[in-house]
This record gives structure tokens, sequence and C-alpha cells, in this order.
């Protein structure tokens, strides 16, 4: 019988990040491909319910951003989704389509993303990464644009927003939304991978000591708002969320020795909470999942992860009660609702 491997074009192995370390040892994220923008101008994609399709992965925060905001906004009808995961195969292949019948998408047809990025240009050369939004009309990767794909889907897809969508980023906010959300991604959203991914001691310090100092100075600004612009959830809150979601599950493992975990600030874990109860965060959060260790239960030395990811419940350690509401003047609202 023919495999779905032999049927389709494998890809090759997938790219590593070697090609973003620069010779200090320091990780620099390559550019996005795919950046032209939504909207109803000419040279942009259109805006029409139904022709796209998102493709993120369960651990990958940037992809995970999207996946939240475009549930908040009620665009599960309007933007259609799928996840991504890695096959088991002797080389890293890339995200592939794992979770379907088969391993194909149902819709575009597809085992690995990377062909869907082949189908948009045969000889992109960086990684194929998530998230990916693929118009379905050609099984093409059209945007890959992770920084600005939220504030996409807030604003130019409007119209097909569900009754009563929240306002997630608000018009009177956007310079300081934006502001706030560039301070994040450098210290914090890359900030971990900066930290991750450094090949020299000196890069991983330095990384370390920005990704601390950013958490400390957010732990301030919560100890007076209950969310990042006060009483509201914002955009950035959903950039910040996906990165605590991660900490102390498993990015704890790969930045060495931490000063503190998550829970360890007050506010932080108070407010990491305080969304996590919000359906849209909690029904695209896989704590379990993300905590699940890939080794082996073999060996003398395994990893914390492995010992005892079948007897911690991360999802009851996430739903444990907090006070965050004594911080906001309208407690039982958690957003600015669209008129
Ligand atoms: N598109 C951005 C960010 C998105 C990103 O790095 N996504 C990761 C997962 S968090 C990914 O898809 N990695 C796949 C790979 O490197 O093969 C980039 O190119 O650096």
């Amino acid at each position: 019988m023919e495999t779905t491997n032999s049927k389709l074009n494998s890809p090759a192995s997938a790219k590593g990040i070697e090609q973003e370390i620069d010779a200090k040892g320091y990780f620099i994220r390559q550019k996005n491909v795919f950046t032209t923008p939504f909207g109803e101008g000419k040279d942009q994609l259109p805006i029409e319910a139904g022709r796209y399709r998102l493709i993120w992965a369960k651990g990958c925060h940037w992809s995970n951003r999207a996946a939240i905001v475009r549930e908040l906004l009620g665009l599960e009808e309007a933007i259609s989704i799928n996840l991504v995961g890695h096959g088991k195969h002797e080389q890293n292949l890339g995200w592939e389509f794992v979770y379907d019948e088969n391993g194909i998408d149902p819709v575009l047809g597809a085992q690995f993303l990377s062909e869907l990025y082949a189908n948009a240009d045969p000889h992109y050369e960086g990684r194929t990464t998530v998230p990916a939004v693929i118009d379905i009309t050609t099984g093409k990767v059209v945007n890959n644009d992770y920084v600005w794909l939220t504030n996409y889907f807030e604003n130019e897809f409007s119209s097909l927003h569900k009754p009563g969508a929240p306002d997630l980023y608000p018009i009177h906010l956007r310079n300081e939304i934006n502001a706030y959300n560039d301070f994040l991604y450098e210290n914090v959203n890359d900030g971990v991978y900066k930290a991750m991914f450094a090949k020299s001691i000196e890069a991983y310090n330095d990384a370390f000591n920005h990704l601390y100092a950013a958490l400390d100075s957010i732990e301030e600004r919560l100890a007076a708002n209950r969310f990042l612009f006060g009483d509201y959830v914002t955009d950035s809150d959903v950039r910040l969320y996906v990165t605590l979601a991660r900490f102390d599950t498993y990015y704890f493992k790969y930045l060495g020795p931490l000063r503190n975990r998550i829970v360890d600030f007050k506010n932080l874990w108070g407010y990491a909470r305080d969304l996590y109860e919000v359906p849209a965060f909690k029904n695209n959060t896989y704590l379990q999942d993300m905590a699940k260790s890939h080794r082996s239960k073999s060996g003398v030395f395994m990893d914390y992860n492995s010992r005892f990811w079948d007897q911690l419940d991360y999802a009851g350690i996430w739903s444990a009660p907090h006070d965050r509401q004594t911080n906001s003047a309208d407690p039982e609202q958690k957003f600015i609702i669209k008129k």
C-alpha cells in the first residue's frame, strides 16, 4: 500500500535557526516574507468570509495569539483553522498536519506546511513557520506576518466580527498599544527565544536580564491595573499571555536556572489566570500538551516534566481563584464591547 509520504512530495528536511545566529552568538530572527496586508485596497488581501485558513501549532505562541484573537472576535465561521505538529520521522520535516485523518488537511489537501509555502514561492529559503494564513482558493501561504496578524483580525476583519465582539485595539489606544507591543516583542515574546537560542553566554545573559527586567516592570504595572491598559483586555494582553502560558510549563527547561517562575510574581500570576478564565483563551491553550516532554522515560536522570507530567493538572493549577477584579472599576466586565 502506498503511504501518504510517497503519494505526496516529501519536503526537504526543515531549516534550523543556524542562519539566524550572528557572529557574537545572538539569535536574530528571520524577517517575515509573506507580509501583504489584509484590507480593501488595491494590492491588499481581500476580506472575504471563508477564503482563508489559519494554520497554527499548540506550542507556538506567535500563532497562539492569532488563534485566541480569532475566537475572541467570533471569526470562527469567517476564517477556518487547523493545527500542525511534528510527525515521527528520522529527519525534522517541519510542520505537518498530524492531527488529521491520514495526516492530510481536509481543506487544503496537504500533508506538510512546507507544501503550502512552496505553492506560494517554490524558491522560499527560510524556515516554514506558523502562523500561516492560506488562501483556500489557491492553496498558497499569503500571510505569515505574526507581528500584525492579530491587528488585521481586529481591524480589517471587523465587518465579519460577531455581534458584541470586544474591541481589543481601541483607536484612542493604538499608538500606545503598538509601542507596548514592540516592548513586549523585544523583551518578552522574542526575549524568551533570544535566551533559549543564544549560542554565547554573553548573548544569553543579555537576553535573560532584559527578560526579567521587563517582567519586573510588568509586575509593577499590574499592581494598579487589572490588565495592561487598565480595566479591559487589549491586543497587548493576548501577546503577553501566550508567553506566560509557556513559561513554567516548558520554557523553563531551556531557560537555564530561573530567577523566578511566573507563579512567583503575584500580579503576573493572578493576571494570567484572569485571562485563562476567558473561554477563547482557555480553549486555545493546551497546557498539558505543551508540558508533555518528548523524552522517553528511561535513563537515570529524567527532566521534571518527564517524571511528573501525568501527575500535574495544569488546567486545574491555572483555574485557581484570583482577586484581580479588585483592580478594576468595572469588575464584572473584561472587555470593551463594540457598539
Ligand atoms: N514567522 C516568524 C515567527 C514564527 C515562528 O518562529 N514560528 C515557529 C514556531 S513558534 C515555527 O513555525 N518554527 C518552525 C521551524 O522553525 O521549522 C519567523 O519566521 O521567525
